[in-house]
This record gives structure tokens, C-alpha cells and sequence, in this order.
């Protein structure tokens, strides 16, 4: 089949799920072509099953905002036609759902039908996309989707409750690839902490609802337990307001600031614990990404979480700002180590329900129904 995927080609959630399944499926021989305005983080060769176009947006000096989505959408029409793309999978409501549509209109202009599928991520909804400025324009576009999916049942019932749609919505969960933990090239543990030091981790985007001080108030009370580093990776809002706290606190020498990595498996092979105390959390990408290296997870007790980490089994679920609860709960799985033990390989087995060759067959199962509507 041959597939457009429009998506944010950044580090964000969003933009690694779509950038996964582009490359999964170009090795499984469909023709995928990615549309955003830079060549996604996570690809580094193109094949012949694999394009990149980007989306140029030229600024000119009356507009106050650069209109991406008429670029993107004309950028859409023009790589539809020249590669005769049989399939339009948009992701992240946001603008590239309304874009899509203007596409499928445009070329249904000039009598060519395509299908579009739109997959909802979280914020598109919950955050951005239910603001009143936005609302409209997001159901109109959720409503002229041949079909929608979205990545967790919570989002789902976010999406019916927030946005008042009586659209069908699929779910479909995010997905991982086990084999990452036998391909990631463990790196040397001891260039970031020493041979006995427990290694925490936090990935995100930084942003508010991450809540990237919970993340260092719970380190500083594990860190009267056990000698300890906490490695956060990523960049956003928050990251000053982090760095000041580690100083304020004394807990600097014992926190490292990585910036956005394509390290992230390799940190992930040796972390001992995962800490993610999110507001709001659709799914949870990076708790899967921690699991399959058999990094226990204790987060909050929000959104499509408790779909992704299973309480007492993989990692513990907390309630949202809990510091004290989620303080314990990793020092109860980092005091033992048999139960650190059982902890490590249940996070693994868990990410078995999650396996991109048994998830991805149900966007392939829905592009099959959605070229023959
Ligand atoms: O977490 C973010 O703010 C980034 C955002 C994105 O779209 O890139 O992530 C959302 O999509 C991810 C992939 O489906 C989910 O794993 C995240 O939970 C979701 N973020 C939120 O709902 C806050």
C-alpha cells in the first residue's frame, strides 16, 4: 500500500509513535511517505520504501502566523498525485487533520478519492484541541475522517466526553518493539554513575503537566535511602525552573540534565527505576519505552497510565502529586534486591501485550477497510 503519514517530526510522543510505524511498515514493503516540515528524529536512512518531503512554509512580511496548514495541505495534494498514494494517515488532531481534509478535498476536485485516517495522541484533545478557540475545527476534522483512532481507551472516552463526537473510535494502543532490548548496545553505565549507585530516569517534553518537580521532590527522598543519580532527559519550559530547584535543594551533584537524546534506549538499559508523575498522560509511551529495558515505572494514577503500567506488577501507580506515595512505593522496589528483580521482569512482560508485530496489523486491518469505502 502506498501510505502519506503526516505527523511532528520532533521528540514528542506523537511523532515517535508515527515515525515507528512508518519505518515498521516500509519493512514490511508498503510505501510510506512522511509530510512535516522536517525529516523526523527517529529516521535516519531513507530507502526506497521510505520518503521524507518536507513542508515549506515561505514567511511573508503581512502575515502575523505563517499558515503551515495551506503548505502542508498543498504539500499533501502535490505528493498524492505524483506518488498515486493510495492512503492518508494523519497524527495529532492538530493541525494536520484539518489539513488532510482540505487535501481530500482538493483532489476530490480533480476526482481523486482519499481516504484519511486520523489518530488522536492525548493532548490534541485534552489540552489543546477542547479549548474553545479550537474545539469546532477538531470535531469537524474527527468527524471527516474516514476513520479515528485513538492510542488508550481513556483517551477515547476524553475524546466523546471533551469533544461531544458520535464518531466510532478505534482503539488502538501504542506499540513497542521487543527485539530493542536485545539491539540496544549497552553502554557503559559508569561514565554517568558509579558501579552501586541506582540510576532514576525521567524523560519528557519539560512541559507543566509533566510535572518535573515531583519528579525531583520523589528523588530527594529516595535519595535519603540509597546512594543514587537521576538522569532527566529532554528540553522544555520547565527545565530552568528544574535546574534552579536541584540547586536550591543540594541535590545538583546527584542530577544530571541530558537535553533530548537518540540515546534513549541506551539509558534506558541501565536505569533502575522510571519515574513519571504526569498531570494527564493519554498513554504513556515513554513508561513503554522504559519497560521493555525492564525499568519499573512509578507514575501517576491518570489517564491511559493504569492501561500501560499494572500496579504492584510492573510499577506502581500513585495518585496525581503524591510525592510520599511515590516515594515509597520506589523505595519498597529498590530496597530489595530480589524484589528490584521481580519488579524488572514483570515490567518486561508486561510490554508483551504491547508488541508492534501483534498492534500495528490493526492500522493495516483499518487501511484495507478504508481504501475500499
Ligand atoms: O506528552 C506530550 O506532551 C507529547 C505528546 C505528543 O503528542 O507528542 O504525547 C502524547 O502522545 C503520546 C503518544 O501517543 C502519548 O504516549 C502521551 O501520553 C501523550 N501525552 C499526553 O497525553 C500528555
Amino acid at each position: 500500500m502506498k501510505i502519506v503519514i503526516v505527523c511532528y517530526p520532533t521528540f514528542g510522543g506523537s511523532g515517535v509513535v508515527a515515525t515507528e510505524l512508518g519505518l515498521y511498515l516500509s519493512k514490511k514493503g508498503h510505501e510510506i511517505h512522511f509530510i512535516t516540515y522536517r525529516q523526523p528524529v527517529r529516521i535516519q536512512n531513507l530507502t526506497p520504501l521510505l520518503h521524507f518531503h518536507e513542508v515549506h512554509v515561505p514567511t511573508y512580511d503581512l502575515f502575523k502566523y505563517q499558515p503551515y496548514e495551506l503548505a502542508l495541505s498543498s504539500r499533501i495534494v502535490e505528493i498524492v498525485k505524483k506518488h498515486k498514494i493510495e492512503l492518508l494517515h494523519v497524527h495529532y488532531a492538530i493541525p494536520h487533520a484539518y489539513a488532510a481534509f482540505m487535501s481530500k478535498k482538493m483532489l476530490e476536485d480533480e476526482g481523486i478519492y482519499l481516504p484519511m485516517i486520523t489518530t488522536l495522541h492525548g493532548t490534541d484533545i485534552t489540552l489543546v484541541g477542547s479549548h474553545p478557540f479550537y474545539k469546532r475545527a477538531v470535531q469537524f476534522s474527527i468527524k471527516n475522517s474516514e476513520f479515528v483512532t485513538a492510542v488508550s481507551n481513556s483517551l477515547k472516552k476524553d475524546t466523546v466526553r471533551l469533544l461531544d463526537v458520535d464518531k466510532p473510535i478505534n482503539v488502538i494502543p501504542n506499540f513497542i518493539d521487543l527485539s530493542k532490548i536485545i539491539n540496544s548496545k549497552i553502554i557503559n553505565k559508569e561514565i554517568i554513575a558509579s558501579k552501586n549507585q541506582f540510576v532514576i530516569t525521567h524523560i519528557s517534553n519539560f512541559r507543566p503537566l509533566k510535572r518535573v518537580i515531583d519528579v525531583l521532590k520523589v528523588f530527594k527522598r529516595i535519595r535519603k535511602k540509597f546512594d543514587v543519580k537521576l538522569i532527566m532527559v529532554g528540553d522544555g519550559p520547565e527545565k530552568l525552573k528544574a535546574k534552579r530547584f536541584c540547586k536550591t535543594n543540594d541535590i545538583n551533584e546527584a542530577v544530571i540534565f541530558l537535553g533530548n537524546s537518540n540515546e534513549v534506549d541506551q539509558i534506558l538499559s541501565f536505569s533502575d527505576l522510571f519515574l513519571l508523575p504526569s498531570e494527564k498522560e493519554s498513554f504513556g509511551l515513554v513508561a513503554l519505552e522504559a519497560m521493555v529495558h525492564g525499568v519499573p515505572v512509578v507514575c501517576s494514577d491518570t489517564g491511559g497510565l493504569p492501561e500501560v503500567v499494572e500496579n504492584g506488577y510492573s510499577g506502581y501507580l500513585c495518585p496525581v502529586g503524591d510525592i510520599n506515595s511515590m516515594a515509597e512505593k520506589s523505595i519498597s522496589i529498590l530496597k530489595d534486591p530480589e524484589i528490584h528483580e521481580r519488579f524488572k521482569k514483570q515490567a518486561f512482560e508486561s510490554c508483551k501485550k504491547f508488541d508492534i508485530n501483534k498492534i500495528v496489523v490493526n492500522y493495516e486491518k483499518l487501511y484495507a477497510r478504508a481504501i475500499k469505502i
